[in-house]
């Protein structure tokens, strides 16, 4: 009892004393972080311009910051006498390894087939959906680890309360001033330390007083462990009749200088500090797809006994040295006007009324800060939350839905300097070659690796949800783009060796499962369908949409292009390329849109307005489309665009922009940009809001503000790569002035760029690779050769 006595007789006054009376078994630290004393005073805007800043403390979990080291995530709510910290670990997913396939699915494989080419769709619909769909029929959700919940005595009054995120430092703080006394906490996720680190400090000694639990909706439980630490240890739960297969824990240790620290039966309690150290640890016992013997216990301990040899500094410093690693490699400047002197909840709010550059540049920087927070090597890739959830069951199970959204999820990530940021992504690909492996055989009597719609830590394969979502085995291909994009950016052969047979097993797969359409004997896709959206007749299910022949297109042409570089497979080449030449081609439909599918249906499709713009793939993020080489089915894409419609979801919105951006339409282009950062669309703490939260929609914004100021694209002659890089193809008047450095451009190149008054006035182009390269800006274009590590500098003319 002694200890909460003296947590009671510390630092504040009569209201500390009431708590006593209280009783201190009463003051159980609660979830909710809302304040319910005084504020008052004006808190000023952080000195680094690249922070999101706020003048209350976060109540609703879109309000609070998120950091992250790629694996382990914290959203930091700012509370003043109650924090919140809601923790992530990457690996904590419901389930364990299972096998999805579905050995009916190959017995009614040429059924439907028939039925889809004899007009029958919804028998096709009906036979795909009760004998072709996994088992389960759904996936594994990703879960919350829990939260490290801090209370504080209670005050009535604070002043001057300010909460940031510094993205430059990848550090989120929270500063107040109670009765002369100003408190500080700081929280950073390291990926040097592999902690999280809480640090609260204030001007004056003894003053720091707090108890702290950890929460959680897990089968877990919390116990002490020593005189400073505390620790959750659990399973992991089932789902879909899918055993947990997975431990894991999480541990806190506190260091404090002066004061005490102490523990009870579930919780620390600190006492009269002058500075505190949290140091915050999770890991489970996932260590690959198929192999859950990990040691969460052994993980933690070593991570937090590491850490705890290291001062607070320096913690610190090697955290932001690492992310400043990344982050600094590209700068930008849109142009600044008063608002940013507003927090940024406000700015948001006013966002769609008033022009306000700099939140473009902050909202594209903050993609780039989320992509390096949720992705690094040897973390799972960002799913369609990142890293971030506070939930057990969260919207679309918070997986990888590959018609979409992980793809979007890695568009900013080469353009914008972070390809490292890609491993994660890549090696999920890798697994997918062995489970989809097992889908190919099984559901499709095919070699190679196929991936339907969606997968999930277990990196299962097979078409799930229902035949409408579901039954689309395009996925693997779209996700394969990737890395062939990582080559086209970065030339590193190696790598392509290390992927080339990802790209062979998956166009393998559609030499196998191409089947001849009677019309005109082109190959296609069967069954498909364009994602999620319904066709003339009422359901989703077709043959050889026009995105499955897209996607393909450039599967083949990657592989085709991988296996020449590499100088292997000529005979396997020539095959691909024989079934490249007989893939459907673009149609262009009697509105003069770009035709969705096979048939002219885009006018009576389920919804004409669809979120989803799957058919116009081959203009973004794929080059077969573009305003210079194809303009007939740029301005196809541009009237199917317009037909849809601007507004959709986060996502939607994203796509829609960097569409817009390589139709070269500035202006409509910043339009749809401001969809994006308006209110409706993106939560105050500027997190993507589908709505609901889905991170997406902010990679998506970050690529497509790329866009807005470069493209690039390459040309193949066999083994020599030529990269085409277009300066400011789509500046908007509210740009008028600005600048840009260290984006990314294909054919190995990194380029700077300034303007004025909407004109170019310089650019410096870096050749990485020394490849030929061709310049554009706007009618003039310029072939230059630049040999490797030289930089050419150009004024547009
Ligand atoms: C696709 C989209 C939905 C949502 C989900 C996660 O199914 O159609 O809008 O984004 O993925």
């Amino acid at each position: 009892m002694l200890s909460r006595k003296r947590w009671f007789l510390t630092t504040w006054g009569a209201i500390v004393v009431a708590l006593a009376s209280m009783g201190a078994a009463s003051e159980k630290p609660g979830t909710s972080t809302r304040f319910s004393g005084t504020m008052t005073g004006q808190a000023s805007a952080p000195q680094e311009p690249l922070s999101l800043w706020y003048r209350q403390p976060a109540v609703e979990w879109t309000e609070a910051l998120a950091v992250g080291n790629g694996r382990l995530g914290a959203m930091v709510f700012g509370g003043i006498d109650r924090e919140r910290l809601q923790l992530n670990e990457d690996t904590l997913w419901a389930g364990g390894p299972y096998d999805p396939t579905r050995p009916e699915a190959l017995e009614a494989l040429p059924e439907a087939r028939r039925l889809i080419f004899a007009g029958k769709y919804r028998e096709a619909d009906a036979l795909v959906g009760k004998q072709m769909m996994s088992k389960p029929l759904g996936q594994m959700p990703y879960q919350t680890v829990g939260d490290l919940l801090l209370a504080f005595p209670s005050i009535e009054k604070v002043s001057d309360y300010r909460r940031d995120l510094n993205l430059d430092e990848a550090v989120a703080s929270v500063t107040y001033t109670v009765d002369g006394v100003t408190f500080k906490r700081e929280v950073f996720a390291s990926p040097v330390d592999q902690v999280i680190v809480v640090r609260i400090t204030a001007t004056k000694s003894g003053r720091i007083s707090f108890a702290a639990e950890l929460k959680t909706p897990q089968k877990a439980s919390v116990e002490a462990q020593g005189s400073d630490t505390l620790v959750m240890a659990g399973v992991n739960g089932s789902s879909q009749g899918i055993a947990g297969a997975l431990k894991f824990q999480c541990r806190v240790r506190a260091l404090a200088s002066g004061g005490t620290v102490e523990t009870e039966a579930d919780r620390l309690v600190v006492t009269n500090a002058d500075a505190v150290t949290l140091l915050v640890a999770a890991a489970t016992s996932y260590k690959s797809f198929k192999d859950v013997s990990g040691d969460p216990e052994g993980l933690t301990k070593a991570a937090i006994a590491a850490a705890s040899t290291k001062s607070f500094d320096a913690l610190r410093a090697a955290h932001v040295a690492e992310h400043r690693r990344l982050f600094r490699r590209v700068a930008l400047d849109l142009g600044t006007t008063e608002a940013t002197k507003l927090p940024t909840d406000e700015r948001i709010r006013n966002s769609m009324t008033s022009d306000d550059p700099q939140l473009a540049a902050l909202y594209f920087q903050f993609g780039r800060y989320l992509l390096i927070s949720s992705s690094r090597p040897g973390t799972q890739p960002a799913n369609l939350q990142g890293i971030w959830n506070d939930s057990m069951s969260p919207p679309w199970s918070s997986k990888y839905t590959i018609n979409i959204n992980t793809e979007m999820n890695y568009w900013p990530a080469e353009p914008t300097a972070l390809s490292e940021c890609v491993e994660p992504l890549v090696a999920m690909v890798m697994d997918l070659t062995e489970t989809g492996a097992r889908t190919a055989r099984v559901n499709w009597g095919a070699s190679g690796w196929v991936c339907h719609h969606n997968t999930d830590l277990w990196r299962a394969s097979g078409p799930i949800d229902g035949s409408f979502w579901g039954f689309w085995p395009t996925g693997g291909a779209w996700l394969s783009k990737h890395l062939w994009d990582h080559y086209e950016f970065g030339g590193d052969r190696t790598f392509l060796a290390k992927v080339y047979p990802a790209l062979k097993g998956a166009s393998q797969f559609f030499l196998d499962t191409l089947v001849e359409e009677p019309e005109h004997k082109w190959l296609v896709t069967c069954p498909s369908l364009s994602p999620e959206n319904g066709h003339k007749y009422g359901v989703s299910i077709c043959a050889g949409p026009t995105m499955d022949s897209q996607i393909l297109r450039d599967l083949f042409t990657n592989c085709i292009h991988a296996s020449t570089i590499l100088d292997v497979d000529g005979e396997f080449r020539n095959k691909v390329e024989a079934a490249r030449a007989r893939l459907a081609p673009n149609q262009i439909g009697k509105e003069g849109q770009l035709q969705e599918w096979l048939e002219d249906w885009d006018m009576e499709a389920g919804d004409i307005h669809h979120r989803h713009v799957s058919h116009l793939y081959g203009l973004y993020p794929s080059d077969q489309i573009n305003v210079h080489d194809t303009p007939e089915l740029a301005a196809a894409v541009r009237k199917s665009l317009e037909i849809r419609g601007d507004n959709a979801t986060g996502w939607g919105i994203g796509w829609r922009l960097n569409l817009w951006a390589r139709l070269q339409d500035a202006e409509h282009t910043y339009q749809i940009l401001k969809l994006l950062l308006g209110p409706d669309r993106t939560y105050p703490n500027m997190f993507d809001a589908h709505p609901p939260f889905q991170i997406d929609g902010n990679f998506g914004g970050t690529s497509g503000i790329g866009e807005m100021l470069l493209q690039s694209r390459t040309r193949f002659e066999a083994a020599r790569m030529t990269g085409e890089i277009e300066l400011l193809p789509a500046l908007p008047r509210a740009f008028t002035t600005g600048s840009i450095r260290g984006l990314r451009a294909k054919g190995g190149f990194e380029v700077a760029i300034e303007w004025v008054n909407g004109k170019l006035v310089a650019a410096t182009i870096h050749s990485r690779l020394g490849n030929p390269c061709r310049l554009r800006y706007g009618d003039v274009i310029r072939d230059v050769d630049i040999a490797a590590g030289q930089t050419y500098r150009w004024d547009g003319r």
